[in-house]
């Protein structure tokens, strides 16, 4: 069914199972998130990196459903004239529902199209529609919730009439997130032959009981799910995630991690795990990366100059820039943990006698009053700088001409005059009023004594003081390329920094160590990510090729914190060489994390959707049950530096129900060693989950 404009209705299918035509009509795909044309979190990057090869598959069946906010919609979205089939379910939609849907397309690779309802056409009947989702408890004043129901019953009711208006095609609808998922509820308790798909990038629970201190993966099992949501105020949103987990013909999460904790908070085993890719042309720039790397650095050693210069200096070609980066949650994203490890790396610099100098750059938005003036005044002097030397070279040059063009060789005390000394003298002068102390914060925090980042560097006494080795720059702003201080947007900013450190808590997946591999700089992470897991199947000697793994799963704070630590002290050690060769072999793991590649894992579980929402009709002779159309090959090519020595031993894939890296494993049919293990073992994951119709939870190899 053609959803766009400006194809004809009825497309050629693909020659893919989960978008081929049935007998009678065609597949029409929906991906349904809060975070469509509107960045949040990792959500969107999850939609708007998958467009391509969705759009690929799908062409002119496919298409997104999202809220529209006039804000993003200005850069984020242009609008089109709805196609033959589209045109008439937005006219319902109005007429019958008095609903505003504007359909146009995402401007991203790809450009899918979407629908994007304005929820302020129905804000009216919220209480209505509160009260027919949820009559049975009160429900706290919460407008996130109320949001999300209002677009639950929209995005329901837009569905609804596209499946109406064409009952010969297969309608599936991908739901994200709870804030998004009402929909899916509502089809159901409707009865609508919509295949569903829900997948949750993160529990609500999993995220509040970590951040407020419970040891998550250790504890959950001791606790009532509901009790803890309604203690916290959030048993309505936890009810909505329950639900639509329970609800949905298939359930999915992005990592074996979150799929073990999602089955005691949701009450429900994935069916199957989609990890989350990248679109690769973005990152790669072949043989370029390590070029830009030097390039962007270039730009970090300019902000550094002015941030730090004058104060004191330091040897720039003896500076290792570290980060760390993400939403706001000091204790999930593990910044505490990353802080403890800097100062006792600066412990171990300095007692060493190390003249290397760590810059720790922290991207996490705060609530901040804009830059702060001594970080504004430190780029100004500098620049004020370059420009009295660079006018001062000019005139110099002109003087070497003239004296040359004169056949005469100029005289030292010719080159460099009295005002030119004067000048740059004035310029150290000034440089050298500046505080004894560089700033560590680049803004003015709204709320500077309570944030948590803040607390801990006072606790831990780094106050970028002339002797420590180790230097913070805490930057409570996302970057981008117009920005004053550290003008980079944030993937040249990765460029330009030697390693990525994110030791979190709760990470379902990760995005933020995945960037950096695709971009070619090492990180270190934990092994309670999303991201780490699947390294690690795939790997057999992550840190080799530039992936750290911290262990916060079966050790003490202390003891993930020291190992934090050698980490970073072993980075320190290497030489530029070694740096540069650890960047190839980190560049080279990209392949494991490209959609082209993941993609496939949706396919999957949209094949397995349509399947139990649609079985096929009974026949007279049934021998063995159909099988589910699956992908041809969930094998990927190794990558280039996954050598088949490097593959340990053959994946094994654990059957036990609440077991992440516990010893309850069976032996898996042995692969190939060409064939890499963290994707066999997800074939073997798939097909137990297709043929039992039942979840594997965790893969190890
Ligand atoms: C890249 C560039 C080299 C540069 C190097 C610096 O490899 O191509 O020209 O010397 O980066 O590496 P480093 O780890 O010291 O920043
Ligand atoms: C979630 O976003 P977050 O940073 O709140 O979803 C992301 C996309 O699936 C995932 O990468 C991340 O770990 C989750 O935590």
């Amino acid at each position: 069914t053609g959803l766009s404009s400006s194809t004809s209705s009825m497309e050629a299918p693909t020659t893919s199972s989960s978008s081929s035509s049935s007998s009678s009509g065609h597949t029409v795909l929906f991906d349904i998130g809060w975070e469509v044309a509107k960045k949040v979190g990792g959500i969107y990057t999850v939609l708007k990196s998958k467009a391509p090869v969705t759009v690929d598959e799908y062409k002119s069946r496919y298409a997104l459903i999202g809220p529209y906010n006039p804000e993003t919609a200005a850069t984020e979205f242009e609008p089109l004239i709805p196609g033959p089939l589209s045109s008439p379910v937005i006219d319902n939609m109005m007429k019958k529902y008095g609903i505003h849907v504007h359909f146009g397309k995402w401007l991203v690779e790809g450009y899918p199209k979407v629908f994007l309802i304005d929820l302020q056409s129905s804000m009216h009947k919220l209480g209505e529609w509160r009260w027919d989702l949820m009559s049975g408890f009160e429900q706290p004043g919460d407008t996130e919730a109320n949001e999300s129901i209002v677009f639950g019953y929209q995005s329901a009711l837009l569905l609804k009439e596209f499946a109406e208006s064409n009952p010969n095609d297969k309608y599936l609808a991908h739901f994200h997130e709870w804030q998004s998922s009402i929909g899916l509820i509502l089809l159901k308790k409707w009865k609508i032959p919509i295949a569903t798909i829900f997948t949750t990038h993160a529990t609500l629970l999993g995220r509040y009981l970590s951040a407020g201190g419970v040891d998550l993966y250790n504890q959950m099992q001791y606790l009532n799910m509901d009790y803890e949501a309604s203690k916290r105020g959030i048993y309505h949103r936890h009810w909505i995630e329950k639900k639509s987990a329970s609800d949905a013909n298939v359930f999915t999460t992005v990592s074996e991690i979150t799929a073990f904790e999602s089955e005691t908070i949701l009450s429900r085993k994935a069916d199957v795990i989609l990890p989350n890719g990248l679109k690769l042309d973005q990152f790669t720039a072949l043989h370029e990366f390590q070029n830009l790397h030097a390039k962007y650095k270039n730009v970090l050693h300019e902000f550094v100059r002015g941030h730090f210069y004058g104060h004191f200096d330091f040897e720039l070609d003896n500076t290792i820039y570290v980060f760390t980066a993400g939403r706001s949650e000091y204790f999930n994203k593990g910044v505490d943990m990353f802080l403890d490890a800097l100062a006792n790396l600066n412990k171990l610099l300095q007692q060493s006698g190390s003249t290397m100098t760590i810059v720790a750059f922290i991207i996490m938005p705060s609530k901040t009053n804009n830059f702060n003036v001594e970080s504004l005044k430190g780029q100004s002097y500098l620049k004020d700088m370059r420009r009295t030397c660079n006018s001062i070279v000019e005139s110099m040059g002109d003087r070497i001409f003239e004296a040359t063009s004169h056949g005469r060789i100029i005289s030292s005390d010719e080159l460099l005059k009295q005002e030119d000394l004067v000048m740059l003298k004035r310029r150290i002068f000034a440089l050298k009023q500046r505080p004894s102390l560089p700033p560590i914060v680049t803004h003015n925090m709204v709320d500077d004594v309570n944030d948590p980042i803040l607390n801990h560097l006072r606790k831990i006494k780094l106050f970028n003081s002339q002797e420590d080795r180790v230097k913070i720059i805490y930057h409570p702003e996302f970057l981008n390329s117009t920005n004053p201080l550290i003008p980079l947007d944030y993937t040249e900013f990765v460029r330009g920094c030697h390693l990525g450190v994110f030791v979190s808590y709760y990470e379902p997946w990760g995005y933020t160590p995945a960037e950096c591999t695709v971009l070619g700089v090492p990180s270190i992470t934990s092994n309670l990510t999303g991201f780490a897991n699947f390294m690690k199947r795939g790997l057999a000697d992550p840190e080799s090729k530039g992936i750290y793994i911290v262990d916060r799963r079966f050790k003490s704070p202390q003891e993930s914190v020291d190992q934090v630590t050698e980490y970073l002290w072993k980075f320190c050690q290497l030489d530029r060489r070694q740096r540069i060769e650890l960047r190839n072999r980190t560049e080279k793991l990209s392949e494991l994390l490209d959609w082209k590649t993941l993609g496939k894992f949706y396919s999957t579980a949209r094949a397995l959707a349509l399947e139990r929402a649609f079985p096929p009709a009974p026949t007279t002779n049934v021998r063995s049950p159909s099988p589910i159309p699956r992908p041809s090959s969930l094998s990927t090519p190794s990558p280039l530096s996954t050598s088949s020595s490097s593959i340990s031993k053959p994946p094994v894939v654990l059957v036990s129900n609440n077991s992440i890296g516990t010893n309850s494993t069976v032996e898996a049919t042995k692969e190939p060693l060409s064939t890499l293990p963290s994707q066999s073992a997800f074939t073997s994951l798939l097909s137990s989950s297709l043929s039992n119709k039942t979840t594997t939870t965790a893969v190890t190899s």
